[in-house]
C-alpha cells in the first residue's frame, strides 16, 4: 500500500540515532518517514535481508510490526527479528554480521528514559553491524525533507512471541532467541571455564540490569552458564518505562547498586548496563572504576582473555576520554586513535585492523567482535582478568596506576539549558579560542585551543565541530561539546583531566584533584554566570 506524506522537521539523526519524545515518535507518520528515507536513502530494501530489535521500551513492539510491513511493501526479502522485538545493541550488531544482513534497525533511545512521558528513538546500523557513518545518516536526514509517500503491507501483526518463521506477503519473517548467539559469542571470546570456578569458590556479584534489555542476556550467561548464585542479576525484566528508572549506569543513577557496592559486606564486583546494553559500569567492593580507567586496564590486561591471547592491534577513544589508555598504547607498541565521540567513528578502524579495542569515557568499551560498544562484553572480560589475576578490582586499580601513573577525570554535565544559553557558551569560547594559548587561567597556563575535527584515516571524510579542547601546560585538559543524545533543550558536557603520577598522587579525591582545571574551565567558559546554574546537574 502507498501513503501520501509529507516531510516531517526535526529528523536529524544525532550521536546515534534519532531520538524524540515517544508521543513525537507515536504522532501521524513520523516513524514511518524515517523508516522509509532509511530504505530510500540506502538504495532500497528490495531484496535486502535486515536485523531488527529494541530494548524493549513502550511502543517497542508496536514500532517493530509497522516496520516488518514497511520492509515487506518495499520488497524486502527477510527480517531477522529478537523474540518479543528485544535485542540489545551489540547483540543486533553481532546478528548482522553473523547473517550478513545488509543492516539493521535498533529500537532504542539507549540511556534515556523510557515511556509514553519520556524517549524512544531508532538507530540504524550498516552491513558491518556498526552504526552508519555520517555520510549515510545525512542522506537519510536529506531524504526526510523530500519525502512525499512511504509503503506499508496492508496485513495483520505477526506473532513476535513466537519463535520460527512466518512470512508477510513474499517476505520471510524469523523471530529468534535474542540471546543464544550472543552467549555463544562470548564464550569464543572469554574462559568460562575459569570465571565458573571463580563463582564456585564464593566470588558475589550484582549485576544490575536496570529493567532495560540487558536482563535476560544477564541472566542466561552469569547465572545459568556461569554458575553465579541466582539473584545476582536484579531489575532483571525489561519493563516498558524501566520501572520508572534512568538506565544509565553511572553512580548518580545506579545509586542502589552503589549503596550495595559500599555497603559492609558488598559483593566482590558489580556492574549495571543502560537501556539497550551497549554500556557499563564497573564497581569493586568499595572502589569505583571511571569508565577512561576501566578502559585502560581492560587494554592493558586483554592478553589474559582467550579471544585476546595474540594482543591488541590498537587502541581507539573517543577524543573527550581520558589519555588513560594511550599510555597502556605507548607501553604496549601500539597504536592509539582519538576519534569524535559516538561509535560510528570506529567502525572503519575496526574494520581495517587499526584498532581492536575502543571506548568511550561513557560507560562505553567494546572490541572487534562486534561494531558496537558492548556492556556486558566489558563485564566479562573484567570478569576473565579477575579470574586470572585472583586480586581484588581495589587491588588491580591500584596496580595499574602505580604503573601507569593516574588520569584523574570527571564529566560536569549542564542538561536540559536553553539552546540559545549553550550555543552562547560554546561560541563565545570558540571565537577565542586563538588568543587563548600563552594565557594563564586561574594560575593555569593554557598550551594549546582548538575546535576539534577529524579526518578518517581509511576513507577521508572530515568531521568539524567535535568538541573545543583546552589543554594547559604539563597535559591537563578541558573539553567542552553540545550533546547530541538529549531531546529537550541542550545539555553542556565539560570534560576534565589531570594526570598524576608517583605514589603521592594516586589518592586524591577526583574532584579536589581536579579543582584547578574545574576552575580554569569555568573561569574561560562562564558556564555558571552564563547559564544561572549554581553548578553542573550530574556529575560523573
Ligand atoms: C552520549 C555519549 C557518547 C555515546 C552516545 C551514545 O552522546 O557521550 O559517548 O556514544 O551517548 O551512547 P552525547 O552526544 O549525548 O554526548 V548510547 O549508549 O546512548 O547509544
Ligand atoms: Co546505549
Amino acid at each position: 500500500m502507498r501513503v501520501t506524506t509529507q516531510p516531517i522537521a526535526g529528523q536529524k539523526p544525532g550521536t546515534s540515532g534519532l531520538r524524540k519524545k515517544t508521543n513525537v515518535f507515536m504522532s501521524e507518520g513520523y516513524l514511518e518517514n524515517f523508516i522509509q528515507s532509511i530504505f530510500d536513502a540506502t538504495g532500497g530494501a528490495n531484496g535486502k535481508t535486515y536485523i531488527l530489535g529494541g530494548d524493549g521500551r513502550y511502543f517497542n513492539q508496536h514500532a517493530a510490526q509497522t516496520i516488518l510491513k514497511m520492509a515487506a511493501a518495499n520488497g524486502a526479502k527477510r527480517v531477522i527479528v529478537g523474540q518479543n522485538a528485544l535485542l540489545s545493541t551489540p547483540a543486533a550488531s553481532h546478528l548482522i554480521r553473523l547473517n550478513a544482513a545488509d543492516g539493521g534497525i535498533i529500537l532504542s533511545a539507549s540511556h534515556n528514559p523510557g515511556g509514553p512521558e519520556e524517549d524512544f528513538g531508532v538507530k540504524f546500523n550498516t552491513a558491518n553491524g556498526g552504526p552508519a557513518p555520517e555520510a549515510v545518516t545525512e542522506a537519510i536526514f536529506a531524504r526526510t525533507q523530500a519525502i512525499d509517500e512511504y509503503f506499508i503491507a496492508d496485513e495483520i501483526d505477526v506473532n513476535l512471541s513466537r519463535i520460527g518463521s512466518q512470512h508477510i506477503g513474499g517476505m520471510a519473517v524469523s523471530v529468534v532467541d535474542p540471546v543464544s548467539d550472543y552467549a555463544a559469542l562470548m564464550e569464543t571470546l572469554f574462559d568460562f571455564a575459569a570465571i565458573r570456578a571463580m563463582f564456585a569458590g564464593g566470588f558475589r556479584m550484582r549485576f544490575d540490569a536496570m529493567c532495560a534489555v540487558t536482563g535476560p542476556y544477564a541472566k542466561e550467561i552469569f547465572e545459568t552458564r556461569l554458575g553465579a548464585a541466582p539473584g545476582t542479576v536484579v531489575n532483571a525484566v525489561p519493563l516498558p518505562d524501566f520501572g520508572g528508572m534512568h538506565p544509565d549506569p553511572n553512580p548518580t543513577w545506579a545509586h542502589d547498586l552503589m549503596g550495595h557496592m559500599f555497603a559492609a559486606d558488598g559483593p566482590d564486583f558489580g556492574a549495571a548496563s543502560d537501556g539497550d546494553g551497549d554500556r557499563n559500569m564497573v564497581v569493586g567492593r568499595n572502589t569505583y572504576v571511571a569508565p577512561s580507567d576501566s578502559f585502560a586496564v581492560l587494554a592493558a590486561n586483554a592478553h589474559l582473555a582467550p579471544g585476546y591471547r595474540a594482543g591488541l592491534k590498537g587502541v581507539a577513544r573517543s577524543m573527550p576520554t581520558s589519555t588513560a589508555v594511550d599510555r597502556v598504547a605507548e607501553a604496549l607498541g601500539i597504536g592509539a586513535h582519538e576519534t569524535p565521540t559516538g561509535w560510528k567513528f570506529f567502525g572503519n578502524l575496526l574494520d581495517t585492523g587499526r584498532a581492536t579495542f575502543c571506548g568511550e569515557e561513557s560507560f562505553g568499551a567494546g572490541s572487534d567482535h562486534v561494531r558496537e560498544k558492548d556492556g556486558l562484553w566489558a563485564v566479562l572480560l573484567w570478569l576473565n582478568i579477575l579470574a586470572e589475576r585472583e586480586e581484588s578490582v581495589s587491588e588491580i586499580m591500584r596496580a595499574h596506576w602505580s604503573r601507569f601513573g593516574r588520569t584523574y577525570y570527571s564529566r560536569h554535565d549542564y542538561e536540559a539549558l536553553p539552546n540559545a544559553v549553550a550555543d552562547g557558551v560554546m561560541d563565545s569560547l570558540r571565537s577565542r579560542l586563538g588568543d587563548l594559548p600563552e594565557q594563564t587561567v586561574e594560575g593555569m597556563k593554557v598550551a594549546s585551543a582548538e575546535d576539534f575535527a577529524y579526518t578518517d584515516p581509511v576513507d577521508g571524510s572530515v568531521s568539524r565541530g567535535q568538541g573545543l579542547r583546552i589543554v594547559f601546560e604539563g597535559g591537563a585538559r578541558a573539553v567542552l561539546r553540545l550533546s547530541g543524545t538529549g531531546t529537550e533543550g541542550a545539555t553542556i558536557r565539560l570534560y576534565l583531566e589531570r594526570h598524576a603520577t608517583g605514589p603521592d598522587g594516586l589518592d586524591a579525591e577526583v574532584q579536589e584533584m581536579l579543582a584547578p582545571v574545574i576552575r580554569a574551565a569555568e573561569a574561560l567558559t562562564g558556564i555558571r554566570e552564563v547559564t544561572g546554574r549554581a553548578g553542573p546537574d550530574v556529575i560523573t
